[in-house]
């Protein structure tokens, strides 16, 4: 653009900027650098609406997990135990929505990336700010599917904790977008009809797109969709393969509490403390659920579960039907060692101190001598090689 003609995109409040000298303008900085017709806003606004609804999926789902895997006073006593379900179906949405946002994501950079090397860099004030908002969102957009990513295959090489950095990058980044969404509006209304005649090259671009979305989202959903699982090719988990047909997170080994002391008591403590050995708890009253482990990794698995109901064990020890309960594990540390479970939860009869699993007693990798599994809660609250529970 002319220098002297003033930009009609220009707010009055806006600063105008220089422009670099012309000889800087070279590589992809050159006009007509990009020749694929794809570099439109068409193409863009048909990938980024799917890109929109998986990434409102991964943001919605993973607020959600996380309130029920750290709940906040105000909300801790109003968590639903049921649906049984809820978690594994909101979890696995959550992971399933975030591997297809992946290609999505790349597609969708692919067909705006040219605007990278627009020229001047930045004309004003205004733009600038815009262009930094954007490097920021794509950042952390990255960044967060990347981690998102590493931790479905358990794999933290980072120094930062997990959780708390996948949360806030999920804030700033679903803010940024609003903003972006905002920003183009005006683009984004022009282009959601399609134009008759649709260009060819369009059609062939999204269909391999889509063909993308639909491979990496079969051949991975069956880490979670029981009807999937013969397409569990390239998710890091099979649900079906461990002890008991269960599979394993985290071993015995790795937690190091390979064998659990000879002399193993289950300490109760409330207004009356008791111990009972596993002979006297066999000797209680036994149920069984059938609940799945749902991991926030993204793996999934139903299994039959029988042991003791955490309400009997409390109502025991002379705990209200209000009290919540700190399960303690007999690991020596490690992030799940200690657990709290509201009272919904505590109350749920399907909520128990497991001893078996389908069928069998509970492998050390399983949490012998006995964990807990209750009705629509994360994995991670799922706690192995339980020692004590407190009444609080
Ligand atoms: N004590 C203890 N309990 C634990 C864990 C752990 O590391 N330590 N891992 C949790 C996680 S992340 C999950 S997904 C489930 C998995 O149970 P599984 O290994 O029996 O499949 O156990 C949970 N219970
Ligand atoms: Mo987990």
């Amino acid at each position: 653009m002319d220098e002297k003609t003033p930009d009609p995109r220009r707010k009055p409040y806006d600063i105008a900027l220089p422009s670099p000298p012309d000889t800087l303008r070279r590589g992809p900085l050159r006009e007509g650098s990009f020749t694929s017709a794809l570099h439109e806003p068409r193409t863009t606004v048909v990938i980024g609406r799917w890109l929109g609804a998986a990434l409102l999926t991964c943001f919605l789902t993973g607020l959600l997990s996380h309130a029920l895997q750290e709940p906040p006073t105000w909300l801790r006593d109003h968590l639903p135990s049921r649906p049984v379900d809820g978690y594994r179906v909101t979890q696995g949405l959550h992971v399933i929505a975030g591997i297809a946002a992946i290609p999505l994501l790349g597609a969708k950079l692919w067909t705006v990336y040219p605007r990278l090397f627009e020229w001047p860099p930045a004309r004003s004030v205004l733009h600038a700010l815009e262009r930094l908002g954007i490097a920021v969102l794509v950042a952390s957009m990255l960044l967060e599917l990347f981690t998102g990513l590493l931790n479905t295959l358990q794999w933290y090489p980072w120094p930062f904790p997990f959780r708390q950095t996948h949360f806030w990058l999920g804030w700033l980044a679903t803010g940024g977008l609003l903003l972006h969404i905002a920003a183009k509006g005006p683009l984004i209304a022009e282009h959601w009809r399609r134009v008759r005649p649709g260009l060819a090259q369009r059609r062939a671009f999204l269909g391999a797109v889509t063909a993308s979305v639909a491979v990496v989202t079969l051949t991975t959903a069956g880490q979670t969709v029981p009807w999937l699982r013969r397409l569990d090719l390239l998710a890091p988990r099979r649900p079906d393969i461990g002890p008991a047909g269960l599979p394993i997170n985290r071993t015995a080994a790795q937690a190091g509490t390979t064998t659990a002391p000879a002399d193993w008591r289950l300490r109760v403590d409330g207004p009356q403390p008791y111990e009972l050995t596993m002979d006297q708890l066999l000797a209680l009253p036994q149920h069984e659920a059938h609940l799945p482990i749902s991991c926030v990794e993204g793996w999934s698995a139903a299994a039959y579960w029988s042991g003791v109901r955490v309400r009997d064990l409390l109502a025991r020890a002379g705990a209200p039907a209000s009290a919540r309960v700190r399960v303690t594990s007999l690991e020596a540390d490690g992030p799940y060692r200690v657990m709290e479970m509201p009272a919904t939860y505590a109350q749920d009869p399907l909520t128990l101190l497991a001893l078996r699993v389908n069928g069998q007693v509970l492998n050390a990798d399983h949490g012998y001598p006995a964990r807990i599994i209750a009705p629509n809660r994360p994995g991670v609250l799922q706690t192995k090689w339980v020692v004590r529970m407190e009444v609080l």
